[in-house]
C-alpha cells in the first residue's frame, strides 16, 4: 500500500498545518546550525538555501529508501537509462512541488524571514547537457519516478557543465560553468561504490579446449566513484537515483615523485584521470574526433554496467536472467559501447558462450536515435579504438562477422548493401559506426517522433531495418507537466484546477474540460490575465538584464533553442528585417506590436551560428533605437539560455517558433512546452510539430513552408536561390540590407557571408521558405487582432496537449521496449490519442 500524503499540493485556500510548519522551521534551523555551522543571524542567503535543501532532502531520503527496499524485495525489473547528458536544472522547488511541501516550506521560510523565491535563485542550474536530448533524459527520470518504475539514470558528474554564455558587444563568449563551486546539497557521495575502468594495453588469447579465451591486459586504470542524486516522482511516492560517475586516479599522489620536488609530475596521473569528468563536450562541435570524448563514453558505460551487473548478481546469483530483470536504454549512440562491454563481461569475465551472451545482450539493450543529420552520427577511427579499447575492437569485429554473414545471406553478392550495414565504415579511412553498433546490439531502436521514426526507416537505417525487421519503433517525446506547467506556470495551473477539478494534477485527460470553456468570455478574460501576469514577469526580467523596455501587451514571439542553421534562427531574423522595413515604409498602418525574443547557445566552434547571434543583436540595436518603429517592434536576445530561464520565458509566450528545415528536427520538445503554456505554434511540418498539429487541430497552429520530401527534391536540384529571390522583392531587400551593412555600420562586410549563403548556398532553405513564412507571420498578425479567436486557439492548445506528457512516453517505453509494469493511473485522454491517430 502506498502511503497517502496529507496536504500534498494543497488547494490554495487550504490552511497550512501548524504542526508541520513548526516541524519544518525547526528542521531548517537545525540544518543551518548543525550542517552549515551558522546562526540565523550570520547566515547568507546561500546558507539558508542549503539548510532548506538539506531539510527537504531528509524527507526525500525516507521515501527513497522505502522505494528501494520495496523494489528489491519484489525482485522488480529495473530500468537503467544511460545518458551522457542530464539537463536537470534546479531541483529545489521541483522536489518541493513533487513532495507537496511547497506551501509549508514557503511559509516556514517566510516566518524565518527569508523568501523562497530568493533562495530558489541561489541554486545553480545544473546544465549537464546541451539541449533537447539532455532535457529529455531529465523529464524521463521524473516520469519514471512518477510511474514508480524502479530506475537508475547513469551519467557523468562533470565538474563543469555546458558553458556559461555572455554576450559582449553582440558576440557570444564562453565561460566555464562552475556549478559545483559552492557544493551540491542534493548529492550523496558513495565513497564505497568505486569501479576500475581500464584503457589501452593489449589482449592475450589462449586456446581453452577449442574455445578462444581472451584476457585484456590494460595499460591504464581510472577509478569511477558514484554520486547519487534522488529524483522524486509526483506526490513523492517513489524516488529513483540519478547516479553520476566522477573519475579519479587509483594513485592520486606519487610521493616518490613529489619528494624529488616535481610537484606537478606527482599529480600528473590524477590530472589525467580527472580530465575524464572535467567537462561536457558540446555535442554539435565537429569533428568529434577527440580521444577524451571516447574515454568519457567508455568510462561511464563501463562503470554503469559493472554496477548493474553487480546488483543483478547480488539478487539473482547469475547472469543468465539478466534480460528479464534489467532493461538498459541507450540515450543516443554515446553509450553504444555498452554493446561490446556487456559482451566482454559475459564472455571474458563470466565464461558465457558467445551466442548465448549475444542473445542476452540484445534482449537487454535498446537504443534511442535523436538525429538523422549524417554529421551528427558518431564514428570513431579504428586506429583510436585499437589503441584505447583493443578488446572492444576485437568484439566489434566478431559481431560484425556474424552480422555481415547475415547480410550476405539476405542479399548475396550485394556489396553496397554489405557496406551500408557494416559496423566499419571502410570509405572514410576505416571508422567504427556507433549508430550501427547500437542498432545491431539492441532489440528495439526508437525514433523520437512519428516522422523521425519513418525517416529512420527510409534513410540512415534503411538497410539495417531490412536486415532486422520489426526492431524500429516510434516513441514520440514528451515533457514533464510537473515542471513545465505546475512549477513554471502556477497561475495557469490554478486556473486548470479550478475549471477541470483537483484531479487534473494526476489525470491530465481532464484538461479536456477546458474545451467547453474555450469560447466563454469570462473564462477567456481570466486566461488572458494569467498570460499577462507571466508576460509582466518576463518583461521585468528583460528590463533588468538588458535595460530594454517591452510592452507586455505586445505579441511575444519566442524562439528558444540551440543556435543552429537547421533550426533557422536566420529565417526569423530575415523576417524581422523585412517586417522592420515594411513598418518603416508605412508607419501609419495598424501594425501588431511584436517583441521578438531569442535565446540559445551556439557551439563554441560553430562560427556561423555565432555570427547569427551577432546578427540578431545588431538588428536589435538598430530596431530598438529607431523611433519610427517604436511601440511596434522590439528585438531581444537573452543571454545564457538554460532550464531556469526557459521556466520564465515559456509561460509568457504568445507565439512559438518551430521553424526548422523540414526533415531535420527529430522531434523538438520546446514546441510541446510552449503549446502547453498556451502559445500558438508557427512551424514547419517537422518532427513532433506534425503530431502537435494533429492534436491541437490545423486551425490552431500556423504551418508553412516546404515539407521534408520537397526539401529533398530541391536539394537535388541545387542550392542556388537566385530565382526565388528575384521573385520576392521583399526578401531581396532584406538580404541586401543585411549584407550591405545596414545593421553593421562599424563593419559593413560583417554579414557578407550570410548574404552569400542566402543567395547561392541555401542548404537550409531559408530563402526558399521565406515568402511562405512571411505570409504565415502576417496571418498570425491578423489572428492576434481578433482577441476572442486568438484566446480560444490558445486555450485549445493547452486543452489538447495531455498526450505530450512524458508519462505517456514512458508508459510506451515500459510496455513496448522495457517490459516493465507501471503504476496504474488515469489514462491519458483517449480522445486526444484518437484525434492524433485519425487526422
Ligand atoms: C548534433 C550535431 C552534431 C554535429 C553537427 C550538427 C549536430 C546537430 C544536432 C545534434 C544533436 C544531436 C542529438 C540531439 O540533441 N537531438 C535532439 O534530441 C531531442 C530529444 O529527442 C529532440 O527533441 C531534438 O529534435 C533533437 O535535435
Amino acid at each position: 500500500m502506498q502511503e497517502q500524503i496529507p496536504g500534498n499540493y494543497p488547494a490554495p485556500d487550504q490552511p497550512i498545518d501548524e504542526l508541520a510548519l513548526a516541524e519544518i522551521k525547526g528542521a531548517i534551523l537545525a540544518k543551518l546550525r548543525l550542517a552549515i555551522g551558522k546562526d540565523a543571524g550570520m547566515a547568507t542567503r546561500r546558507d539558508w538555501y542549503k539548510a532548506a535543501a538539506l531539510a527537504l532532502r531528509d524527507r526525500i531520503v525516507h521515501r527513497w529508501l522505502t522505494a528501494e527496499k520495496e523494489s528489491y524485495d519484489a525482485g522488480s525489473k529495473r530500468v537503467y537509462y544511460l545518458s551522457l547528458e542530464f539537463l536537470i536544472g534546479r531541483l529545489f522547488t521541483d522536489a518541493l512541488n513533487n513532495m507537496g511541501l511547497l506551501p509549508v516550506f514557503e511559509a516556514a521560510l517566510g516566518d524565518l524571514g527569508v523568501g523562497l523565491d530568493d533562495l530558489r535563485k541561489c541554486e545553480p542550474d545544473a546544465a549537464l547537457g546541451n539541449g533537447g536530448l539532455g532535457r529529455l533524459a531529465a523529464c524521463f527520470m521524473e516520469s519514471m519516478a512518477t510511474l514508480a518504475i524502479p530506475a537508475i539514470g547513469y551519467g557523468i558528474r562533470y565538474d563543469f557543465g555546458l558553458f556559461r554564455q555572455i554576450i559582449s558587444h553582440g558576440w557570444q563568449q564562453e565561460y566555464p560553468d562552475e556549478w559545483l563551486s559552492f557544493g551540491n546539497p542534493w548529492e550523496f557521495l558513495r565513497s564505497e561504490v568505486v569501479y576500475h575502468v581500464h584503457f589501452g594495453g593489449f589482449v592475450d588469447h589462449v586456446d581453452d579446449r577449442g574455445r578462444d579465451r581472451a584476457t585484456w591486459r590494460p595499460a591504464e586504470t581510472v577509478q569511477a566513484v558514484a554520486y547519487d542524486t534522488p529524483i522524486v516522482g509526483w506526490r513523492g511516492q517513489h524516488v529513483n537515483a540519478l547516479r553520476l560517475w566522477s573519475a579519479r586516479s587509483p594513485d592520486p599522489l606519487r610521493l616518490d615523485v613529489f619528494n624529488t620536488g616535481d610537484y606537478l609530475g606527482a599529480v600528473a596521473e590524477e590530472a589525467r584521470a580527472e580530465s575524464i569528468c572535467k567537462f561536457l563536450y558540446p555535442n554539435d562541435e565537429s569533428p568529434a574526433g577527440r580521444e577524451l570524448r571516447l574515454r568519457q563514453e567508455y568510462f561511464f558505460v563501463s562503470a554503469s554496467l559493472q554496477d548493474l551487473v553487480k546488483r543483478h548478481l547480488a539478487s539473482d546469483g547469475q547472469l543468465r536472467s539478466l534480460a528479464s530483470k534489467v532493461a538498459v536504454q541507450l540515450n543516443d549512440t554515446h553509450p553504444s559501447l555498452a554493446v561490446t562491454e556487456l559482451m566482454r563481461i559475459l564472455v571474458d569475465l563470466h565464461n558465457f558462450r558467445w551466442d548465448e551472451a549475444w542473445k542476452i545482450t540484445v534482449a537487454t539493450l535498446s537504443y534511442t536515435n535523436h538525429t538523422l543529420l549524417p554529421e551528427a552520427l558518431e564514428t570513431w577511427p579504428v586506429e583510436l579504438f585499437e589503441r584505447l579499447l583493443p578488446r572492444h575492437l576485437e568484439i566489434i569485429y566478431r559481431i560484425n562477422a556474424a552480422h555481415l554473414a547475415l547480410a550476405d545471406q539476405r542479399c548475396p553478392g550485394d556489396i553496397e548493401y554489405r557496406a551500408s550495414v557494416s559496423l566499419i565504415d571502410e570509405k572514410s579511412g576505416r571508422r567504427v559506426r556507433m549508430g550501427q553498433l547500437a542498432f545491431v546490439g539492441s532489440h528495439r531502436i526508437n525514433g523520437v517522433s512519428a516522422m523521425h521514426s519513418d525517416l529512420m526507416k527510409e534513410t540512415v537505417f534503411h538497410d539495417l531495418n531490412h536486415l532486422y525487421p520489426g526492431r524500429i519503433t516510434n516513441k514520440t517525446n514528451g515533457i514533464t507537466f510537473r515542471r513545465w506547467l505546475m512549477l513554471a506556470n502556477p497561475k495557469l495551473t490554478g486556473l486548470l484546477r479550478e475549471v477541470c477539478g483537483e484531479a487534473v494534477l494526476d489525470d491530465f485527460s481532464l484538461f479536456q474540460r477546458l474545451e467547453a470553456r474555450a469560447s466563454d468570455n469570462a473564462f477567456q478574460q481570466r486566461f488572458r490575465e494569467v498570460k499577462h501576469h507571466n508576460k509582466l514577469a518576463l518583461a521585468r526580467l528583460i528590463n533588468e538584464r538588458l535595460g530594454v523596455k517591452i510592452d507586455p501587451s505586445a505579441l511575444f514571439d519566442i524562439q528558444i533553442k540551440r543556435i543552429h542553421e537547421y533550426k533557422r534562427q536566420l529565417l526569423n531574423v530575415v523576417e524581422t528585417v523585412a517586417l522592420y522595413q515594411a513598418i518603416k515604409d508605412e508607419p501609419q498602418r495598424d501594425w501588431v506590436p511584436r517583441v521578438k525574443i531569442f535565446a540559445g547557445k551556439a557551439a563554441a566552434s560553430y562560427r556561423y551560428a555565432k555570427l547569427i547571434i551577432k546578427l540578431i543583436n545588431d538588428v536589435a540595436e538598430v530596431v530598438n533605437n529607431d523611433p519610427d518603429v517604436a511601440g511596434r517592434l522590439k528585438v531581444v536576445f537573452l543571454a545564457d539560455y538554460n532550464v531556469s530561464l526557459a521556466e520564465v520565458i515559456i509561460p509568457a509566450a504568445d507565439l512559438s517558433e518551430q521553424i526548422s528545415t523540414a526533415g531535420m528536427e527529430a522531434s523538438g520538445t520546446g514546441n510541446m512546452k510552449l503549446a502547453l503554456n498556451g502559445a500558438l505554434t508557427i512551424g514547419t511540418l517537422d518532427g513532433a510539430n506534425i503530431e502537435i498539429r494533429d492534436h491541437v487541430g490545423a486551425e490552431n497552429i500556423a504551418i508553412f513552408g516546404m515539407e521534408a520530401g520537397d526539401v529533398m527534391v530541391r536539394r537535388k536540384q541545387g542550392l542556388d536561390a537566385t530565382d526565388v529571390i528575384s521573385r520576392s522583392p521583399r526578401l531581396a531587400r532584406a538580404i541586401t540590407a543585411i549584407e550591405s551593412g545596414a545593421f553593421s555600420p562599424d563593419d559593413r562586410a560583417r554579414f557578407a557571408s550570410i548574404g552569400h549563403a542566402l543567395r547561392y548556398l541555401d542548404h537550409y532553405m531559408v530563402s526558399a521558405d521565406f515568402d511562405s513564412y512571411y505570409a504565415a507571420q502576417r496571418s498570425i498578425d491578423a489572428r492576434w487582432q481578433v482577441v476572442p479567436a486568438w484566446t480560444r486557439a490558445s486555450i485549445l492548445n493547452v486543452a489538447r496537449m495531455p498526450w505530450f506528457s512524458s508519462d505517456r512516453t514512458i508508459r510506451e517505453y515500459a510496455e513496448d521496449i522495457w517490459n516493465v509494469p507501471v503504476r496504474a493511473a488515469a489514462p491519458v485522454s483517449e480522445a486526444g490519442a484518437q484525434r492524433g491517430a485519425t487526422r
